[in-house]
């Protein structure tokens, strides 16, 4: 054993502890590293645990017990990864050979996600983007001012459940808002068993209700449009400037992004944030399961339609028909989740015909070696 490589101290892992470290992650760090921290793997390369703390394209930045250290996947991982979300992502656990004399280091394999927040990569083809993994609380944001809209919460809340972490609903800048009560109460009627609070990081309001969620160990990501105010509530909840925050005049800048990359921050008590740029619009990926959690109300009136195939259309003994007519179901919530529904289908069958494509052509490229064996070999 080498004493003096900094990862032999495997009772002290400070720093990790700080980025969420604990018995549930060296389990699983010890079933794919097939061994103890610090100590080889089957292919005799010593790997270590880590957690991605920030990324840039093809290039991390991870928190290894040792430091803070640049990385990059190792050759065989990008060979072997089929696409991108089986890339590492911010929140990740990794396991690590590190190269300690120049602070850098090989990520070898990714510990099995807990959670993952997933979206629609903008572009035509199909394709899922990781946002952030290992979210305990995902803090859905819009602010009391232009940005409030009860639709697009209710996007944010079907990729929310579909992750597996907890969604909370944060209405921020409740300083500008006259009717903050009447507002708090149209989200939760849009967002059934998800706790909604309102916050003003300027008047230093509302900070109290969001403890329950502060817990040392904990990883929250905040989420929503650009401007909302993620980045200056981190700062608020952290007590001090972690962030950059868009500046006063900037403030109705539509489609400015004052934070760049998405990124980590241990926070004093010890709840890890993850800060992330603003996004314009959330395109939902494979959400059937997220979708009905979102639109449980909706899914609960259902059932009790008399016909169990129910279209909601003309059918006699229609619950939702009759839910719309008394007003018990908000026609534009009933819409919405049309619209996502529809959407949802839409997408799956396009993620369909390309992989059937894909199938396609991998049908004819193993046609072709066959036909070159059968050739080679002189056979029928
Ligand atoms: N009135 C008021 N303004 C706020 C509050 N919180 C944030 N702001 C302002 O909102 C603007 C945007 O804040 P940011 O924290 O940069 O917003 P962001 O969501 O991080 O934006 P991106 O990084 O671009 O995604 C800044 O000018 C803040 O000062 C608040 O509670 N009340
Ligand atoms: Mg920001
Ligand atoms: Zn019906």
């Amino acid at each position: 054993m080498n004493m003096n490589h900094p990862m032999q101290e495997s009772s002290n892992m400070n720093e990790l502890k700080d980025y969420g470290w604990n018995e549930y992650w060296e389990n699983a760090f010890t079933q794919v590293s097939g061994n103890s921290i610090g100590g080889k793997s089957g292919s005799g390369v010593s790997l270590e645990p880590a957690r991605v703390v920030a990324q840039f394209t093809n290039r991390y930045r991870i928190m290894t017990d040792a430091g803070e250290y640049a990385a990059e996947v190792s050759g065989k991982f990008q060979f072997q990864a089929a696409s991108r979300s089986e890339f590492p992502a911010v929140g990740d656990w990794v396991a690590v050979q590190s190269l300690p004399g120049e602070q850098r280091a090989i990520i070898h394999s990714i510990l099995p996600r807990r959670s993952a927040m997933i979206r629609r990569a903008a572009g035509n083809v199909p394709e899922e983007q990781v946002i952030g993994t290992n979210i305990d609380t995902l803090f859905i944001v819009n602010a009391l001012n232009g940005d409030y809209n009860v639709r697009k919460i209710e996007r944010y809340l079907i990729a929310a459940w579909e992750s597996g972490a907890t969604p909370v609903v944060l209405l921020t800048k409740a300083d500008l808002c006259t009717d903050t009560e009447r507002r708090v109460a149209e989200v939760e009627a849009a967002a059934p068993g998800v706790p909604v609070h309102a916050v003003s990081a300027l008047e230093n309001e509302g900070r109290e209700s969001l403890s329950p969620y502060m817990l040392q160990g904990r990883t929250i990501a905040v989420t929503g449009s650009s401007g909302v105010g993620k980045s200056t509530l981190l700062n608020w909840l952290a007590g001090g400037d972690l962030q950059r925050v868009q500046g006063i005049r900037e403030d109705d800048a539509r489609g400015r992004h004052t934070t760049t990359h998405r990124e980590l921050f241990p926070l004093p008590g010890g709840v890890i944030m993850m800060d992330t740029p603003g996004m314009r619009e959330l395109q939902l990926w494979e959400a059937d399961d997220g979708w009905q959690e979102a639109f449980s109300d909706i899914e609960a009136i259902a059932e009790t339609c008399r016909f169990r195939d129910c279209r909601h259309q003309a059918e006699q003994g229609c619950a939702v028909k009759e839910a719309l007519r008394s007003g018990a179901l908000d026609e534009r919530r009933y819409e919405s989740y049309k619209k996502t529904g529809r959407e949802l289908a839409h997408q799956a069958r396009k993620e369909q015909s390309v992989s059937k494509r894909q199938k396609k052509s991998a049908d004819k490229r193993i046609e072709a070696r066959t036909s070159y064996v059968k050739h080679k070999l002189d056979i029928d």
